[in-house]
């Protein structure tokens, strides 16, 4: 099938050298790490879609609630006919149940998943016509450039399903400037950000019966095999995920069930019974904590959506004009 007119792709997809360098990195430094962006590859993508469908995981139905109940009120706050940006779309559920209220001009997704972000993306320019795509595969968290957009749109940024957790609080400030520069003065910003709450439904919704988020965990250990050619043994490591209450996050760690060892690119790391990988952190805020993070680098708070079991909140966020 050829490709509609109003969609184009650019690839600044990382290339396997950064994930070789990363791992590398990551496995030298104690506590050994690697960066939860790695996690979404083709498969590691399939997989995080399934978690969104597993009854412990209850983030990605409340947001979606929220955007549904909430549309029209959301739309009045962003205004129509904008640019809207959406940082690492994934699935594009969440975006399509905005659209019809929302009407952007322009929707610019960015993802690290290449064939996610095609289809999501080939998808919505098929269903509406009247909206220029422009999606790029891009690591974001790194320095890049936004592809051209219409001058004329105002431009706003969609940033969904708390992936902002991912980001340590003060890398948070530098993530909300990076993105207050892009919308500018009076420029908006819609996030979704997971709430605080009672340490067992966190436990629960990173360690479900089904073992979903385990497969998805281990998949970092799978990808090293597929792209790097890494010699270990799946096996030796389980998942491990707990809500620390003081930090107030979830951690996820692949940890060594019995003395292992990982062969990578010439280097040899060995693991002792008990040792582990940190692959991710998934931080936690209640609404005024959010509100007073954004308040730090300039954002004003407009509006705070929340579920009625206050598991879930989005918010509407404006970047306050600059010095005149
Ligand atoms: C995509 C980062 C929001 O932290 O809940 C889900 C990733 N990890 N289950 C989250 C994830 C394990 C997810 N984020």
């Amino acid at each position: 099938m050829t490709e509609p007119a109003n969609f184009e792709l650019h690839d600044l997809k990382p290339a396997v050298a950064d994930f070789r360098r990363e791992v590398l990195a990551g496995l030298a430094v104690s506590p050994r790490r690697i960066p939860p962006k790695f996690f979404y590859d083709a498969e590691g993508s399939q997989l995080f879609d399934a978690i969104t469908c597993q009854p412990e995981y209850y983030p990605t139905r409340t947001e979606i609630g929220l955007l549904r109940a909430h549309g029209r009120e959301i739309a009045e706050r962003l205004g129509r006919q904008a640019a809207l940006i959406e940082l690492g779309s994934g699935s594009d559920i969440k975006i399509r149940s905005l659209l019809d209220v929302l009407r952007p001009a322009e929707y610019l997704p960015l993802d690290i998943s290449l064939t996610h972000l095609r289809d999501s993306a080939l998808g919505i320019a098929r269903d509406y016509p009247q909206i220029r795509v422009r999606a790029t595969c891009v690591d974001y968290t790194r320095q890049f450039a936004l592809p051209p957009m219409s001058p004329e749109a105002h431009r706003v940024v969609f940033y969904p399903g708390s992936s902002v957790g991912n980001f340590e609080p003060d890398d948070v400030r530098d993530l909300l400037r990076w993105v207050a520069g892009m919308v500018g003065p009076g420029g908006r910003l819609l996030i979704g950000v997971d709430l605080k709450k009672d340490p067992a439904r966190l436990n629960a919704a990173y360690n479900d019966a089904a073992g979903v988020t385990a497969a998805f965990n281990r998949n970092v250990l799978k990808r090293m095999v597929r792209e790097l050619g890494a010699q270990l043994v799946i096996d030796d490591f389980v998942h491990r995920a707990f809500y620390h209450e003081a930090l107030g996050r979830i951690e996820m760690h692949l940890q060594a069930c019995r003395p292992t060892r990982i062969q990578v690119a010439g280097q040899i790391f060995d693991f002792a019974e008990g040792e582990g990988i940190h692959t991710e952190n998934s931080y936690k805020y209640s609404p005024a904590q959010f509100a007073a993070l954004a308040a730090e680098v300039g954002f004003v708070t407009e509006q705070v959506w929340c579920d009625a079991e206050q598991l879930f909140s989005v918010h509407c966020l404006r970047v306050a004009a600059g010095p005149s």
